[in-house]
């Protein structure tokens, strides 16, 4: 009877649309070929479940730990940095609407197809000192239309796109279940992933950014090295009384100001003077995801997705999160 009655509950749950069935259902917004964006947007959504299931086993395979190598912003790599890597290069491969690839973990970009008409940045696996600790990662990426000829080789005006200009962006969180959030510049979804059935579905729709909020993040172990500025932000957040979180997995930060309200900083540091995180595959993703939301992203100075991109592993200050918190800190 116990047993029927769960059931009964579970059958009662409305249960969202497939991540599949919601691309197509609102791929009309998108003003160019849409059928290519939503291949890619697949695409990304297969290697993000591959990757779950590897960031799943970690603890029982021998996965774990670093390659004993660096990559190209000189963070030391992890065996899953690189695995997460060759997934989601494989899948866009596959799938033909890309024609390059700026990674993380590559030094240039690579070239995938000259007939794909998109250009995509991504950081495989975001949070790297957290895989062996069990702690929430994740996966950022940006899509961008190229500006060259389709069925010419790429060049860097393809590459070096200011973030206003991305068509879509979103991320992928292996936390304590694993979402897909993704804009195409039509407010924010979130989906959940359910292991069994393998699909996401539609858990978080139309996501907004509350407009203020009371919890902030930042590594507080290097405030010796901000600038007066960034500490008197940090007093005012304690006069306050906000609380402090920081889970030092940039996507699990943002994801819960999300959802809650808060700010997520990365400020110029002495070691870091252009701060730690890098434009083209982790800010400027999140950057227009928090706008979509009606939050905000900066450096302090200016906007984030107004910063034309020098190279592909660029560093800038990001101040990201509740529109208010931003504007405050941007104040001071
Ligand atoms: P990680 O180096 O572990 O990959 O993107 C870099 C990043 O993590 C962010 O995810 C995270 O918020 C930040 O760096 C943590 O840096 P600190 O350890 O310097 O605070």
């Amino acid at each position: 009877m116990q047993n029927i009655r769960v059931e009964e509950s579970r059958i009662a749950q409305p249960i969202g649309a497939t991540l599949d069935r919601f691309i197509k259902n609102n791929q009309d917004h998108f003003q160019y070929a849409s059928g290519e964006l939503s291949q890619l947007l697949r695409d990304i959504a297969l290697a993000s479940k591959v990757v779950n299931r590897e960031v799943n086993k970690a603890g029982l395979i021998d996965i774990m730990g670093s390659l004993g190598s660096q990559n190209m912003a000189g963070d030391s790599q992890q065996k899953l940095d690189v695995l997460a890597n060759i997934r989601f290069t494989r899948a866009l491969m596959k799938g033909g609407e890309a024609c390059a690839l700026i990674s993380e973990e590559a030094e240039s970009y690579v070239d995938l197809n000259n007939e794909g008409r998109y250009v995509i940045a991504i950081d495989p696996l975001d949070g790297s000192s957290n895989i062996d600790v069990n702690v929430s990662i994740g996966t950022i990426f940006s899509i961008y239309r190229r500006k060259s000829p389709v069925g010419k080789p790429i060049q860097d005006i393809d590459i070096l796109q200011k973030g206003s200009e991305q068509v879509a962006a979103g991320y992928i969180l292996y936390g304590s279940s694993t979402m897909l959030v993704y804009t195409t510049g039509f407010g924010v979804n979130g989906f959940t992933y359910e292991p069994s059935l393998g699909e996401y579905f539609l858990s978080h729709p139309n996501m907004r950014m509350p407009e203020d909020g009371k919890i902030y993040s930042i590594n507080a172990g290097l405030a010796n090295s901000f600038s007066e500025s960034v500490k008197q932000y940090v007093q005012y957040c304690k006069d306050q009384k906000y609380t402090a979180r920081y889970i030092g997995s940039l996507v699990a930060d943002f994801h819960r100001n999300l959802l809650k309200g808060g700010i997520y900083i990365y400020p110029a540091t002495a070691k870091d003077p252009n701060g730690k995180l890098r434009l083209m595959y982790e800010c400027n993703a999140l950057a227009f995801i928090a706008e979509q939301a009606g939050g905000k992203a900066s450096t302090g100075h200016e906007r984030v997705l107004d910063i034309e991109p020098r190279n592909l592993h660029e560093r800038v200050p990001f101040y990201v999160g509740s529109k208010k918190m931003v504007e405050k800190a941007e104040q001071l």
